[in-house]
């Protein structure tokens, strides 16, 4: 399998995050991806290629205008506010919940963290969205790659992207690169894309971007909202709106959930898939479900990673797996090449 490497992963690269009223050290470290990237060196998956440079257009496909300009010129604005800020990352401490207005677009920037932001864990820096947009670039290779005819390709990517909304960051994701590789599939001539989710925490961002879609499913294994991070989306009763009724399924597993339930529920995943007919996959790859994951409250084991790709290939379909969360840091790149490796051995 080709995986598209962010070589710009590096200058995102948070300190703190807040955690039960304290700034804790950030999970979400650039070694994440190079222990990825060793294993696959060292199982000698495939080719690892530069991504190619795609047009704003495809961030467009995605996300708001206005979303995108606060994003390329936060940092500048942040330091703008005091010099003392290029010191420290930019966090977000207020939010306009129910009762205040988010139609207008606040001239203060510290407002603007609020509008476009859902938690105060996922820390912006200077090279935050540079990082961030050559990671589209990734996703959209790997997507590029499929759609000319390849089986599979792999986004090698951070930060990663399943939580972030049309026009909001949050769980340590700014650009939602699974929802542009799933946009440029159907560009590239999908008529159906099928967005698989697999990370521990549910993919808000995804899912609200194709909430009422008809021509991409979402759907998603991760624990129950009611006690598991992001806590205000992921419940069973969300199946779409509108003319995407149908097109989204939500599986949450309680905290605690072993390999043998969890398989379950990715071959009742897998069955939706297929009942939607899609044409082309994307998977969120997340590695938090690992028995390690010190975010995370799945039990999966390094082997299980194995399975887990060979019942995604056993879908038949072309696929794009885009890197998500996985915070095990030394067990991630077994655990995430297990997968790939499980997919391109069946
Ligand atoms: C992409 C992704 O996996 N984002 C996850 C963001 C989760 N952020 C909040 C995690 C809650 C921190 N819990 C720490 C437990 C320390 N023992
Ligand atoms: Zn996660």
């Amino acid at each position: 399998m080709i995986t598209f490497h962010n070589h710009q992963h590096t200058l995102h690269q948070g300190k703190l995050e807040m955690f039960r009223g304290e700034l804790v050290p950030c999970f979400e470290v650039p070694a994440r991806v190079e222990h990825v990237l060793a294993e696959i060196e060292r199982r000698g998956l495939g080719p690892v290629r530069q991504p190619t440079s795609f047009d704003d257009s495809a961030l467009h496909a995605i996300h708001t205008p206005r979303y995108l300009d606060f994003l390329a010129h936060a940092w500048d604005e942040w330091v703008a506010l005091d010099p003392a800020n290029a010191a420290r990352d930019a966090l977000p401490s207020l939010w306009p919940v129910r009762s205040f207005r988010s139609d207008v677009l606040p001239a203060n920037f510290t407002a603007r963290m609020g509008l476009f932001s859902f938690d105060a864990g996922t820390p912006l820096m200077a090279g935050t969205w540079a990082a961030a947009r050559s990671g589209a670039d990734c996703a959209l290779s790997a997507a590029q790659q499929v759609a000319d005819g390849a089986r599979a390709a792999f986004a090698l990517t951070r930060p990663p992207g399943h939580h972030a909304g049309a026009d909001f960051f949050g769980g340590y994701c700014f650009l939602n690169n699974a929802a542009l590789a799933a946009q440029h599939l159907r560009d590239r001539g999908a008529a159906r894309v099928a967005v698989l989710d697999i990370d521990y925490h549910h993919g808000n961002g995804t899912q609200a971007i194709f909430y009422a879609r008809p021509d991409v499913l979402f759907t998603s294994i991760h624990g129950d909202p009611n006690t598991e991070y992001p806590f205000y989306l992921g419940y069973a009763d969300e199946r779409g709106e509108g003319a995407g009724l149908g097109c989204n399924q939500n599986l949450p597993l309680p905290r605690g959930t072993g390999f043998s339930v969890w398989r379950a529920a990715l071959a009742q995943a897998l069955q939706g898939i297929a009942r939607f007919g899609a044409d082309a996959l994307v998977v969120s790859l997340g590695l938090d479900t690992f028995d390690g994951d010190p975010v995370a409250g799945f039990k999966l084991q390094s082997d299980d990673y194995l399975r887990v790709g060979a019942d995604i290939a056993a879908a038949g379909l072309p696929t794009v797996f885009v890197f998500e969360g996985g915070y095990a840091v030394a067990e991630v790149g077994v655990n995430a090449v297990n997968v790939l490796a499980g997919f391109d051995n069946r």
